[in-house]
């Protein structure tokens, strides 16, 4: 028996644990570490499911290849290795890189040598064809800083702001709204609230965070650009924005060009459409805006997983451009990546660039490459459509693609029709069922690894700094391997040169995943070797401030370009209540987390027994409405597709709006019953018929539905 400290990477709140581990190098108990100073002891339900993860009997331990009937056999890691470079190889030769595509699933988000490994793969094999999750999550992040521009100062945290309006997300559950709240949410946000933070909650659920609102806003689903539209015109007819901020950083002109753009969202209006009091949208604006006060807008999956989700990402961010509320020259900044190099705090626009106007449009939907990745909403038909480009071979890194795009159906004919599909995951999940080969990684425990960043964008509200080295031995007798192995072995079969964090590799020698880790920190602000000296990780005070403005920083918030007014003139012209169009749809189905469950990975026994399918969650006046009881199977349909569903009575939804959460299910048409594993929302769901400008996200919140009681019904 051993006493071992690590820490949590199933999301991004990297909460630091202890572990007892036995002789057999099995963990028997693991528990959150109160001695961290961040995560001070918490560990959610996910995170404490280690050993059944790690051990139980849904876990994949040797490499498979699926046979022409359809079997799965196991093959030895090395053998798979030759066969899958084999075909990548001819693939190569007949049809060039780019039919061979990389995909980044959240599962190798989450691990560092494997999110970094798979884009230094692909630029060795020189094919375009990279996609993560991440453009099917809240890439509309990315299309506003290259189109209004961003901050390089950061925002302030909760901790020491006045007011923050937290708009579609839960971070209560999902402990994922980045710099805001993440490990140990409750207790930090009432924290907050006694320091005399107020809270603004805009979301169509009276959701655990809305709990703790001052002012709760619950809108239909898909409002966000008419709501966001409606708070910046009482705030720039109240003259309560920052005009000192805005004549430094944004445009000439450009708060003039964004107060006639919202002119026509009048609070009533808004209320009408979105479902909620004028007077509330007023108070809202108020309580945000009124006085000189400091904290921001934060916002995540709603708005982006609803139409018009790139509009809704500029306008809310508008909201903090207005008011000025980021950090200023000086300002403390206690969210710095302590394992990459020193970001340049700045008080200073990063300029907007549309990079995506410089690219040649995908030949789906003129969709763009942005920073690099392909659009996931368009990954189906990319490997669908015939011609120069299309896609024939998918190394999937850890992405339920089956559960996670959008029109199941499509995805899953893309997926039979592929050459060659590697699934790198622990589980038999959907995806890996349609795949040529499944190799199962090392899980987090047995991997050595530093916390999630995205370039040096900090998740944590604080200065993390946390390494772990591989805490345990994977099973005996079993073959499991890190994930970025399989890039590697495939690179050097292939004959490619991997640059890995700017470094070019020697390819003859294999390293080990801390040397890569090494690579990754060389230029850290705080070293490794500091770092390691904090098992589980430690807050690090770190004393960086907002440099002040250069001379030669011209960049400003472009806050209203032209297309950008276009689409919100658009808004404008719709009928109120646009979401019963184009036929009558009774209901809008929402987006929504489960606390106990981490997206499509619900396989495991202790996981299954909490939660054995997803339900829709109806307000109690709609069940009766609908004649129906809760408990009752219902059939959700939506103008793409239908799926089955138990409906489960929720007071905290809003009437009209169900929700149901994503990536359960099996394969289509599979006979796994509903009542064991649930079903896929994204059978509802098409690009074909929704979709963003530029990025191709689907509408995957909001959908128009109607609840149908089965023929069988008792009231039938
Ligand atoms: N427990 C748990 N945690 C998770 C995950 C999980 O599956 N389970 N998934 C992780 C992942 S991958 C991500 S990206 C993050 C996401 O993190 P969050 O964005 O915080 O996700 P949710 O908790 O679903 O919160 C989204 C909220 O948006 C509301 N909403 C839906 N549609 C709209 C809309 O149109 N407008 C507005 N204003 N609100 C809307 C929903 O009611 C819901 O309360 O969570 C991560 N954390
Ligand atoms: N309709 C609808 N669709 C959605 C969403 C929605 O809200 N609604 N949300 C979207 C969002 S935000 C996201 S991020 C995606 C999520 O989509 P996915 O990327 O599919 O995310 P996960 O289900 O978290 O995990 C992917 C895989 O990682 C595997 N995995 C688990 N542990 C490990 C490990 O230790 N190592 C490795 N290598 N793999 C592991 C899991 O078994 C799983 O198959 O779904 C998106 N799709
Ligand atoms: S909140 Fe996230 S990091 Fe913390 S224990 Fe849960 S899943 Fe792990
Ligand atoms: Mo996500």
């Amino acid at each position: 028996m051993r006493e071992a400290k690590s820490f949590c990477r199933i999301c991004a709140a990297a909460c630091a644990v202890k572990m007892t581990i036995d002789d057999d190098e099995r963990i028997v108990s693991i528990r959150g570490d109160r001695d961290n100073p961040m995560s001070r002891g918490y560990a959610c339900f996910k995170g404490l499911q280690a050993e059944d993860a790690h051990h139980g009997r849904a876990r994949l331990l040797h490499p498979l290849k699926r046979m022409p009937d359809g079997s799965f056999v196991e093959i030895p890691f090395e053998q798979a290795m030759d066969e899958i470079a084999a075909k990548l190889d001819a693939i190569r030769a007949r049809h060039g890189a780019n039919a061979i595509a990389g995909f980044n699933g959240t599962g190798s988000i989450m691990n560092v040598t494997a999110s970094t490994m798979i884009p230094a793969f692909m630029k060795a094999l020189g094919s375009t064809a990279y996609f993560s999750t991440t453009t099917v999550d809240q890439s509309a992040k990315y299309i506003t800083l290259e189109r209004l521009g961003g901050w390089a100062g950061g925002r302030p945290s909760i901790d020491t702001s006045d007011v923050a309006m937290i708009v579609g997300s839960n971070p209560l559950v999902s402990h994922s709204l980045t710099g805001c709240l993440t490990s140990d949410p409750t207790k930090r946000l009432k924290k907050a609230k006694a320091n005399g933070l107020k809270l603004i909650v805009i979301d169509p659920r009276v959701t655990e965070t809305a709990h703790y609102a001052d002012v709760h806003l619950q809108p239909y689903p898909g409002e966000d650009p008419t709501i966001a539209a409606g708070l910046l015109r009482v705030i720039l007819a109240n003259d309560w924005h920052d005009a000192d901020f805005c004549a430094r950083f944004v445009e000439p002109g450009g708060v003039e060009r964004l107060r006639q753009a919202v002119e026509p969202f009048t609070p009533e209006y808004v209320a009408r459409r979105a479902g909620i009091a004028a007077a509330k949208l007023v108070e809202a604006a108020t309580l945000f805006a009124n006085g000189n006060k400091r904290g921001s807008v934060f916002f995540a999956t709603g708005p982006s997983m609803s139409a018009r989700s790139n509009l809704a990402d500029h306008m809310l961010t508008c909201i903090n451009v207005v008011c000025g509320r980021y950090r200023r020259a000086g300002d403390e900044c206690r969210d710095v990546v302590t394992w990459r190099p020193l970001r340049d705090f700045r008080e200073e626009v990063i300029a907007p660039v549309r990079s995506w106007e410089k690219t040649a449009p995908s030949r789906i939907r003129g969709a763009k490459i942005i920073f690099g990745e392909m659009m996931a909403c368009n990954f189906a038909d990319e490997i669908l459509t015939p011609g120069e480009g299309q896609i024939r071979a998918v190394l999937n890194g850890s992405c339920n693609l089956v559960a996670a795009l959008p029109d199941q159906r499509k995805v899953v004919r893309a997926l039979n029709e592929l050459d060659l599909l590697v699934t790198i995951d622990p589980f038999m999940t959907p995806t890996a069922k349609l795949s040529h080969y499944v190799i199962p990684p090392k899980m987090q425990y047995e991997r050595a690894d530093l916390p999630i960043a995205v370039f040096t964008l900090c998740f944590t509200p604080e200065s993390l700094g946390a390494y772990t080295p591989e805490m345990l031995k994977p099973p005996p007798g079993s073959e499991v391997v890190d994930d970025w192995r399989v890039y590697w072995g495939l690179a050097q079969r292939l004959g490619l040169n991997i640059t890995y964090e700017g470094r070019a590799m020697d390819m003859t020698r294999t390293p080990t995943t801390d040397e890569l880790i090494e690579l990754i920190t060389r230029d850290a602000v705080v070293s490794l070797d500091e770092i390691k000296k904090h098992p589980g990780g430690t807050v690090f005070d770190l004393g960086v401030k907002v440099n002040p403005t250069r001379p030669e920083a011209t960049g400003r918030f472009d806050v209203m370009p032209d297309d950008i007014r276009a689409e919100l003139a658009e808004v404008a012209g719709e009928a109120v209540r646009v979401h019963s169009a184009p036929r009558a749809f009774t209901h809008l189905l929402a987006v929504r987390r489960l606390r106990n469950v981490w997206n499509s990975v619900h396989q495991m026994v202790t996981v299954r027994a909490k939660y054995p399918y997803n339900p829709v969650w109806v307000h109690p006046d709609d069940i009766e409405r609908l004649g129906i009881v809760a408990g009752d199977k219902i059939e959700i349909e939506s103008d793409h597709g239908r799926i089955p569903a138990i409906v489960e009575a929720d007071a905290s939804m809003k009437p009209g709006v169900v929700a149901m959460s994503h990536a359960w299910g099996d394969l289509p048409d599979s006979e796994a019953a509903y009542e064991n594993g649930g079903s896929n929302t994204s059978l509802l769901i098409t690009g074909e018929k929704y979709h963003e400008p530029i990025n191709s996200m689907a509408r995957l919140s909001g959908i128009p539905v109607n609840l149908r009681r089965l023929p069988n019904h008792p009231s039938a």
